[in-house]
């Protein structure tokens, strides 16, 4: 700036804080005028803020989050050769996060639209990605959408899903337990408990077989109490990447329909178990198929890259469309004072793709290369497992499905190899496979062997 340009702009900012100055005096005047006590400078008697002790001092230091505080960590750690293991989400071969073609195209295609606008959505969402999504988890041709018995509100993903959906039992429904598995996502048992269910556990997982303690389960739901609620992760079970059979899923369903218990499916990664969107619905298909009633929460974080975009969508499946349309209201007033109305963004994305059959097409081809991918990590770790002779059995690593190995190493061995190897994974011995790529599964493997045969 020149010098007299300069001068000239002080001088006018000068200007107007004396203009401020002189109004609020102005203001204050009459003020002190209506009330002859009141005065703008602070009393000598009165207490000073600066200095003082915090009003929020008492607050204790809360822990971090077992999954997401894996990446806090992580982010620490100055190391060249750190991996991040921890939170389940995608990477490429280069290790760098992956948007996908069909997401770049279709936000093009939004961007490129002069009709678009940013105006509220309603409360229960995009119509057009509520409608979508319902039929990508139940099936183009489900029954229960045919007869307009269900009811699907856009929610924050699937977290967002869940929380809304259980808010609604905790408010709606005669029964407040909801059983879930033993191990599960960390985050189900805080969302359930704030939402006001009682949370209570059915066995799932046996460390001694690596696999399904099917008989456990059956046992637990059937002592669970008539018309409890049961939380049942509809493919790729996070940590443990084991899944119920087909025949496993029938035999479940029996027992829970003639228990009269109430389904809520979590879907948190439709496509990303096997790479067939269809194949990984079919546990929730078998539920919706007999006519009965459930709760399905979907998210659009992991199979179509979206995590930031916090899209998902909660399905209930009701007996009657009058039934649904009331289930309807009722989630509005559930989701009103919360976030008031969705983001429209994501939602606008998802459905682009979802409606054009083309796009369609591209995003199947991605989501298949992206479980490809993870699947041929599994082989890879496995193997240089095998060329290290770590102690042990690892057929589980290619035996796991989902974007998660439970791999079965104790927290002492978690704690040396963040350590020494500055690899990070949450506390339970999960490792997100989608984090891995072949540059980094030698060092894993080195890791891990070092972890199995120096730690106990
Ligand atoms: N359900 C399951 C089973 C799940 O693993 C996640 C996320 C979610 C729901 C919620 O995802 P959202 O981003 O709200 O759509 N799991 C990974 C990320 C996280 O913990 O937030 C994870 O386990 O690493």
């Amino acid at each position: 700036m020149e010098n007299a340009n300069m001068i000239h702009h002080f001088l006018s900012a000068d200007r107007r804080i004396r203009t401020l100055a002189s109004h609020l005096s102005d203001h204050s005047s009459t003020m002190a005028s209506d009330n002859p006590t009141s005065t703008l400078s602070p009393s000598p008697t009165a207490g000073s803020y600066v200095g003082s002790a915090s009003v929020f001092s008492a607050i204790a230091q809360a822990p971090e989050d077992s999954i997401l505080g894996v990446t806090v960590a992580f982010n620490k750690d100055p190391s060249p050769v750190k991996v991040n293991l921890g939170v389940g989400a995608y990477r490429t071969e280069e290790g760098k996060p992956l948007v996908l073609n069909v997401v770049r195209k279709a936000e093009q295609l939004l961007v490129n639209d002069p009709s678009r606008v940013k105006e509220y959505l309603p409360i229960t969402g995009l119509a057009d990605f509520n409608n979508l999504s319902a039929r990508l988890i139940f099936g183009a041709g489900s029954l229960a959408i045919q007869e307009n018995r269900v009811a699907t509100v856009q929610c924050l993903s699937g977290t967002g899903s869940l929380r809304v959906g259980s808010e609604f039992l905790a408010r709606n429904y005669h029964e407040k337990v909801i059983y879930i598995p033993q191990p599960t996502w960390g985050n189900h048992p805080k969302v359930f408990t704030i939402s006001g269910l009682v949370v209570k556990y059915y066995r799932y997982y046996d460390p001694g077989t690596r696999g399904l303690n099917f008989h456990g389960l059956l046992e637990d739901l059937s002592s669970a109490p008539q018309g409890a609620i049961v939380l049942l992760h509809a493919c790729a079970h996070n940590p443990t990447g084991v899944d119920p059979t087909l025949e496993q899923w029938e035999q479940i369903r029996q027992l829970m329909r003639s228990k009269g218990l109430l389904p809520f499916f979590d879907s948190a990664y439709q496509g990303f178990a096997s790479g067939s969107l269809d194949a990984d619905a079919q546990s929730v298909r078998l539920f919706v198929a007999d006519g009965g009633e459930c709760l399905a929460a979907q998210s659009y974080a992991k199979n179509m890259g979206l995590y930031g975009e916090r899209v998902g969508a909660l399905s209930i499946v009701c007996k009657s469309s009058d039934v649904a349309v009331r289930v309807e209201s009722q989630l509005k007033l559930v989701i009103r004072p919360m976030y008031s109305n969705p983001p429209i963004h994501g939602a606008s994305i998802v459905a682009t793709i979802l409606k054009n059959s083309e796009m369609y097409h591209e995003w199947t081809i991605e989501l298949k290369a992206m479980a490809d991918r993870i699947i041929s990590m599994r082989k890879q770790l496995f193997d240089a497992l095998l060329q290290r002779g770590t102690p042990g059995d690892w057929s589980h690593i290619i035996k796991q499905i989902g974007m998660f190995t439970f791999t079965g190493l104790n927290s002492d061995q978690v704690t040396f190899m963040a350590k020494e190897f500055h690899i990070y994974m949450t506390a339970d011995g999960r490792i997100s496979m989608a984090g891995l790529s072949s540059r980094t599964i030698p060092h894993l493997a080195d890791a891990i062997h070092a972890a199995v045969t120096g730690i106990n």
